[in-house]
Order: structure tokens, then sequence, then C-alpha cells
């Protein structure tokens, strides 16, 4: 599938998102957008792929929403804008397939947002990150306030929030908004690494854990807990458990079709 603003690639069972407007640090105008939303589709819809990784191109991640833009738009245009924003992040954080960050620089605003939209976020010691909306008057709006605070807390994330600052990526690791910090030279090979190992599970086992995770997060304990013993009666009645079991009692590694 040919796109202007992001690159796909798919290599095995791993599907590469490359947001692709380096020269404007991956700003995210519309068209970027919609591009990501079609390709994160495609990955979805394609039974080959276990696990989306999503990068930059250049030096950053991406430096947020398309600020160019902002003066032009009008009411209108701007609830288009963020509307197709925090759809996108949510069909990523709702996808039952699991999502990497692949962090190789900047990642501010919507950037951030998109990163917080992955389950799991892996950076370059050399990133940066941030929510620096503060400082252009307004504050995150593709899901940052709510998913921030979920990642590190409240404190930190209203810190974050208010001073605008950017944050090495060692201490956004120290906080558990990123997983790992690596070189950036490591970087990719960390990240296959990851990729490929979470590749090798089972999708059923994976998409009922974000099902259970993402939608307990939200819920009080009881019921979270209660979803999770339901999940165990769905678990139980696949070919997944079935392999995972009896590789384990045969002594083999299991292959899991996602059945
Ligand atoms: N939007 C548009 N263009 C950008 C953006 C951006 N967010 N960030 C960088 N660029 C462009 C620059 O204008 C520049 O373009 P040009 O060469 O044509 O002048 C090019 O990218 C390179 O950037 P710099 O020269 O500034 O690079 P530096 O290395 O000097 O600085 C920074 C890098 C620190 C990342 C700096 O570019 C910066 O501060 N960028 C803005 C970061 C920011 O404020 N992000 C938040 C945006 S708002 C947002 O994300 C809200 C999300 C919710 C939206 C809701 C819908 C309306």
């Amino acid at each position: 599938m040919e796109f202007e603003t992001i690159e796909t690639k798919k290599e095995g069972n791993l599907f590469w998102i490359t947001l692709n407007r380096p020269d404007k640090l991956n700003a995210l105008n519309l068209k970027l957008l919609e591009e990501l939303e079609k390709a994160v589709s495609v990955a979805d819809s394609d039974q080959d792929v276990r696990v989306i990784i999503v990068t930059g191109k250049g030096k950053a991640f991406c430096a947020g929403a398309d600020i160019t833009q902002f003066n032009q738009l009008t009411p209108l245009d701007a609830w288009k804008f963020s509307r197709k924003g925090r759809e996108v992040m949510d069909k990523i954080e709702n996808l039952n397939k699991p999502s990497i960050a692949m962090i190789n620089g900047y990642a501010l605003g919507g950037g951030l947002e998109l990163a917080l939209a992955c389950d799991i976020r892996i950076a370059a010691e050399e990133a940066q990150l941030g929510l620096p909306e503060i400082n252009l008057g307004i504050y995150p709006g593709y899901g940052g306030t709510q998913r921030l605070t979920r990642t590190i807390g409240k404190g930190r994330a209203l810190e974050l929030m208010m001073t605008g600052d950017r944050i090495p990526a060692k201490d956004a690791e120290r906080f558990g908004l990123v997983n790992h910090t690596v070189p950036l030279s490591n970087l990719e090979s960390e990240t296959r690494k990851m990729a490929e190992k979470i590749s090798k599970k089972s999708p059923v086992a994976l998409a009922l854990i974000k099902e259970v995770v993402n939608k307990g997060i939200d819920s009080p304990l009881i019921s979270g807990l209660s979803m999770e013993s339901i999940g165990w009666g769905v678990i139980f009645s696949t070919e997944d458990k079935k392999e995972g079991v009896n590789a384990f009692l045969e002594k083999r590694e299991p292959t899991f079709k996602g059945k």
C-alpha cells in the first residue's frame, strides 16, 4: 500500500509503521493521521501480523500535532482534527494485537500521546519526551491527560503537563513512562528482539491480556478481577492453551496459531 506521510513494512510476523515527515519532525497532520489509521487497519486484518511497531524517521519519533495548521483551522476543522487523532490513538490501544512504540527521538505532545497509546515503549537514550502543549496556551488533546496519568501517576503527570518540560528517556524510564532505554544504535535490534519474543506467544492470550488490563484499569478492582476469571473460561476453550500445556509436558517449544 502506498502512503505519502508514513512508510509500512511487513517483516515476518512484525508490521513496522514509520512516520515519514522527517523535515517537520513527523508532526501529525490530518493526512498522516488518516494514513496511520489505514495502516493500523491493514496490520490488524492481516492474520500473519502478530506485533505492530510504530516509529519515526529522522531525529524525532513525533513532535506532536502540526502546529503550523493551528491558525488556519476553523472550529469545525479543529474538532475533526482532534477527533481523528483520538480515534487513531483509541484504535491502536484497543487493537487485539500488541503494539510497541520505538521512540527514536523527540516524543512530544501528540507524539507522546501516540506512544502512550501503544502497549510498550522502548526509547533511545537520546530521546526526549514531554507534553509541551502548555507553552502554546493549550493542553494535551489526544488522550495524554488520561493515559499519562494512568501510566505514571497524577503528581508526575501534572508536573509534565504544567511545566511543559522535556525529560530525557532515562528519567522517563525511571518514572515508568518508557519500559526500556537503550543506545540509539541498538534501538532497532532491541525492539525487534522484544517484538519477536512477543510474536511467538499465543495471539488469543495476548488479546485477552490487553482486553482485561485495558478494561480493568478503568473499572473497580472487583470488576477487573471478574473479567480476568471470565477470560479464563475463554482461554481454556482455545487450541493455543492445549498446545502450550502439551508443549510443556512434552518438553518442546509451543507453536501458537491464534485459535
Ligand atoms: N508542528 C509543525 N512543525 C513542527 C513541529 C510541530 N509540532 N515540531 C517541529 N516542527 C518543524 C519546525 O517548525 C521545523 O520546520 P522548518 O524547518 O520548516 O522551520 C522543523 O520541524 C524542525 O524543527 P526545529 O527546527 O524546531 O528543530 P529543533 O531541533 O531546533 O527543535 C523541537 C526541536 C524542540 C522538538 C521543536 O521543534 C519544538 O519545540 N517543536 C514543537 C513541539 C510541540 O510543541 N509539540 C506539541 C504540539 S501541540 C500537540 O501535539 C497537541 C496534540 C493534540 C491536538 C488536538 C487537536 C487540535
